[in-house]
């Protein structure tokens, strides 16, 4: 029984996966070549400075520090388009059914991203009320699998990690959540999540 839960967000309560897609697609386009979307499985979980090198790599296109930023500050302007569409459709099956009945059993909840645009998307689909604590990528220095997320989520929550579940579709989330010592549940392919503690297919999965 555990007193707080975190949740990563991309893959997990949303799909902004195929939005950031799109974006960084756009990019690929103006540089001549394709972005696929087995490319982007590479950029889930992954910062928006670490996927722009993933895909300048993929293209082989060398960009100097300066044009990075500005390209990356591109890319925010072209998934924001997308992002300011967004309502409560869009949340993933069972997400807010899940959320609220662990409000109802006195569990705490917290947010534990990698994006800047979280409280905007959270906003947006109508759940960040729920929240008692949001840690995103405009607070954390280091990357997952680095556990500072979590941990500082957690801490946020005033709890300690043993006291913690995390929900989270990416490898390196799975990795960062083991790191900060907590119960992890891998949303997604066992195939890819086999170091979590259990892996479903969807938070649906919980609530039915
Ligand atoms: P932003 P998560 C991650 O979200 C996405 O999976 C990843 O593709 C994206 O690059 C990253 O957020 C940064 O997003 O550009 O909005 O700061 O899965 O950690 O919730
Ligand atoms: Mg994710």
């Amino acid at each position: 029984n555990f007193r707080g839960a975190l949740f990563d967000l991309d893959g997990v309560l949303v799909d902004t996966a195929k939005y950031h897609y799109l974006a960084w697609k756009q990019l690929a386009e103006q540089w001549g070549f394709e972005f696929t979307e087995s490319d982007n499985e590479r950029l889930k979980g992954v910062s928006r400075m670490r996927s722009l090198d993933i895909v300048l790599e993929i293209g082989g296109i060398r960009l100097t520090e300066d044009e990075k930023l500005r390209k990356a500050d591109e890319k925010n302007e072209q998934y924001l388009q997308y992002i300011r569409q967004m309502d409560e459709s869009e949340l993933l099956p069972g997400a807010r059914e899940y959320l609220l009945r662990l409000r109802e059993s006195g569990v705490k909840i917290a947010l534990g991203s990698a994006s800047k645009n979280a409280t905007f998307i959270l906003e947006k689909v109508g759940i960040a009320e729920l929240f008692d604590a949001v840690v995103d990528g405009t607070k954390v220095s280091k990357a997952k699998p680095d556990p500072e997320v979590f941990e500082a989520g957690c801490r946020e929550l005033g709890l300690l990690p043993g006291e913690c579940v995390v929900f989270e579709d990416a490898e390196a989330g799975v990795q960062a959540a083991i790191a900060a010592g907590m119960y992890v549940v891998g949303i997604g392919s066992p195939a890819i999540l086999g170091r979590a503690n259990r892996v479903i297919g969807g938070l649906y999965e919980l609530v039915g």
